[in-house]
């Protein structure tokens, strides 16, 4: 299998980091792809021009959760998204929690980053801050969800290691939400997060 990779982002992450907590590490090999290059050709791959993508002899996954569920489904041999009831439903909402969270990270840094400063919209970013927000107010009173490893808890691992990265100076989420802080301790010293940390 290969997957469109680079280190830098958070949603790719997710894929590597679920793919040796499973056990299928060893079959996927990464492409570094730049999707900001000019002459970047993930659209071979991923018309949308995002990364991950997952081309697999089963067709192209695009999107984390997609290539995070074939995984699963197809190859994993320790299973990290549960097939049914409470379990699942837990698994889902937290990572529709954290991946939620994700995608308003990375907005924030696509508009601050890549603008041209005078058309940065100082509301977007605002909204997408409250966002960042307000979900770690609801990860922290879950936080008792987050105790299993699982697509749930890996998104959220990699959402946190995101905001280190990249958003430490705008947002002290650590303040708002001091046993996600401690969780994330410990959660981040495991050897496939230690393994990835952006840079
Ligand atoms: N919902 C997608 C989001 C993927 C995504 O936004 N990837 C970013 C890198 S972190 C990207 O490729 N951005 C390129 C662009 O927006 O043109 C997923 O779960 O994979």
């Amino acid at each position: 299998m290969k997957l469109r990779y680079a280190r830098t982002s958070p949603f790719v992450r997710k894929v590597v980091v679920f793919a040796e907590e499973s056990n299928v590490a060893e079959t996927i090999h990464k492409v570094d792809t730049d999707v900001w290059s000019a002459d970047t050709d993930i659209h071979e791959d991923n018309p949308l021009g995002k990364i991950p993508a997952l081309v697999t002899d089963d067709g192209t996954f695009v999107g984390s959760f997609a290539c995070c569920d074939y995984l699963n489904k197809r190859w994993s041999t320790k299973k990290l998204i549960p097939e049914n009831d409470a379990p699942r439903w837990r698994v889902m909402q937290i990572h529709g929690l954290a991946d939620g969270a994700m995608e308003a990270a990375v907005a924030y840094v696509i508009e601050a980053r890549r603008r041209p400063q005078e058309f940065v919209y100082a509301d977007f970013l605002d909204r997408q801050m409250s966002r960042l927000d307000k979900t770690m107010n609801s990860l922290e009173a879950r936080i008792g969800d987050l105790s299993e490893l699982d697509l749930g808890s890996i998104t959220t691992g990699c959402m946190l290691g995101y905001l280190d990265f990249r958003l430490s100076d705008q947002f002290d989420w650590r303040a708002r939400a001091p046993q996600l802080a401690d969780w994330y301790k410990e959660f981040s010293q495991r050897p496939s997060m230690q393994g990835s940390t952006p840079a």
